[in-house]
């Protein structure tokens, strides 16, 4: 090959790569078709970005922020505008009709972004983000592409647990900007567990005095070596829950509480003892592991203390779901308690395990007339299951294949596929709860039981992975454990099913991690390091 023509094939050869590279979208559109001739436009300063309709303005300023951190320019907005090098954000039906579906064109005179709905343009607002260069510049080349695109699942969920370990409001928004960026659209808040109480409730300030803060923390793995005498806590005023529910809302993301019940309680014994069976005394939980201590069914007060809570609850979360726990309640405490003994037998009730189904269908009703409707974990399969509650499967499928099956509607986290807190490596290099969870397996998760027929299949919203923070103390940890894992995840349950290809989400991931050096987020380099199990 004589020399120039080494070096045009070199340079079209680079183009193309580039040109391929911009368009590594996670998760996968349903389709894409990148300008064959590698053609791009440049987006800069000059660029502006034209608003049609008031409820895309949050889209708009998402961009504008990300431009800003990442990129350090952001652009002007107009409501109308005509020409060239605009960013046109719009509410227009697609061919795809579900809500969250979107048309992106990157042409000529700039970019269009129909979306079926205000979401619809935020999803086709990421895919843009993705098409952006790596590197830091002040003019953004873009390839020309076209993208149609749809969510698979309603439900792409995301859950942390901020009582073992309390998160700030700041980094709570991240880790919403986190579930935006993966067009995933529920954060499933888990606020109250043994460890920790960690909202304000205003009728019950001993919440906040006490059960907020625990003296101390095991160190190391439960049962632990020794604690470490440094007292742990904190909760979010109601303000700042309505701050978080408005941001996550900006980024179309739906924020589901959970107030744990009747297990996962001691902290609230700790300030209310005459909750117990016992009457204590009880402490804030300073170790981990599933605990006896539980709120005593037999006891009226106790009803009486959680309507308070939701009562104040309620309101604050926009979400029609509110989500109960219901997990993990052994029931030593109650066979031996003669309140509890007297409700079984005044109700007619076969064992201890009826009696906490009578405890979640009571709250259910009462959270019903609220007009919100309840999420347990899938316990609450045991001893009967209302007609409506909603079954989140963890202890793998079987609970949501039951519950399916059921006709209730089910979302799925089941620990052999979503729980962000096993292990990515053996051995792992940092401290975890246990398990095995590497990247190809989260990859590999189907949502749908094989178990299913197609109609009991309409019952599976979605699915979630889950984050607890025994041993996730501090945000890096969080992102140590999440990243590339919920990359992994937000495919799952946006692309279709027959689209999703490990080999070629592996060619995509590289991408991502220079995405992830751009949000200066920890991830685990198992997978960059070519980590083979
Ligand atoms: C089980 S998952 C729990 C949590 C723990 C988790 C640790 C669930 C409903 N309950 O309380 O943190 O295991 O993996």
């Amino acid at each position: 090959m004589k020399n120039s023509s080494f070096f045009l094939f070199s340079f079209l050869f680079l183009i193309t790569q580039i040109a391929f590279s911009q368009s590594h979208i996670i998760p996968k559109p349903s389709e894409i078709t990148v300008s064959p001739d590698g053609k791009q436009i440049v987006i800069s300063s000059k660029t502006k970005i034209v608003i049609k309709n008031k409820s895309l303005t949050s889209t708009a300023e998402f961009l504008n922020g990300y431009l800003r951190e990442v990129y350090g320019f952001e652009l002007t907005t107009t409501p109308v505008g005509n020409g060239k090098n605009l960013i046109v954000l719009d509410i227009q039906k697609t061919d795809n009709t579900v809500s969250g579906g979107y048309a992106l064109s990157v042409h000529q005179n700039g970019v269009s972004i129909k979306g079926n709905d205000a979401a619809g343009v935020f999803y086709g607002m990421q895919s843009l983000l993705q098409l952006l260069p790596t590197q830091k510049s002040s003019s953004l080349s873009v390839p020309m592409v076209e993208i149609k695109d749809a969510p698979r699942f309603s439900y792409r969920g995301m859950m942390l647990d901020v009582s073992r370990h309390f998160f700030s409001v700041a980094y709570v928004k991240r880790f919403i900007d986190f579930i935006a960026l993966h067009k995933m659209n529920v954060f499933h808040w888990h606020l109250t567990d043994d460890q920790g109480w960690r909202v304000e409730v205003k009728k019950h300030p001993k919440l906040m005095s006490i059960s907020a803060f625990r003296d101390s923390t095991i160190v190391g793995h439960h049962p632990g070596k020794g604690k470490d005498g440094v007292r742990h806590g904190g909760y979010y005023t109601q303000e700042e829950i309505k701050e978080v529910v408005k941001y996550a809302a900006d980024r179309f993301v739906e924020v589901i509480p959970e107030i744990e019940m009747p297990g996962h309680s001691e902290a609230t014994l700790a300030a209310f003892p005459n909750l117990g069976c016992t009457g204590g005394p009880y402490i804030v939980a300073q170790n981990f592991g599933v605990h006896k201590e539980v709120l005593c069914a037999g006891n009226d007060d106790v009803f009486a203390f959680l309507q308070d809570v939701i009562d104040e609850i309620a309101p604050l979360f926009p979400s029609k779901y509110i989500h109960v726990g219901g997990d993990e309640c052994p029931k030593d405490r109650w066979k031996t308690c003669a309140k509890c003994q007297k409700r079984i037998k005044d109700l007619n009730l076969k064992d201890e395990h009826e009696l906490q189904s009578y405890f979640i269908q009571r709250m259910e009703k009462y959270i019903n007339s609220k007009g919100k409707k309840l999420i347990g974990w899938d316990e609450i399969l045991e001893g009967g299951l209302s007609k409506t509650a909603i079954v989140m499967s963890w202890r793998g499928e079987k609970g949501g294949i039951e519950a399916a099956k059921q006709k209730n509607t089910v979302i799925m986290t089941p620990t052999t596929y979503v729980y962000f807190d096993y292990g990515q490596v053996k051995p792992e290099d940092s401290l975890v709860i246990g398990g095995f969870l590497p990247l190809e397996k989260v990859y590999g998760y189907e949502p749908i039981p094989k178990e299913l027929t197609a109609d009991e299949a309409q019952y599976v919203l979605g699915g979630q992975a889950n984050l607890w923070t025994e041993y996730v103390a501090y945000p890096s940890k969080v992102e140590y454990m999440l990243f590339p894992r919920m990359t992994a995840l937000s495919e799952v349950l946006w692309s279709k099913k027959e689209q999703r290809n490990y080999d070629d989400f592996q060619k995509r991931l590289l991408t991502q991690f220079q995405r992830y050096d751009l949000w200066k987020v920890n991830y685990h380099k198992a997978w960059l390091n070519g980590y083979k199990k």
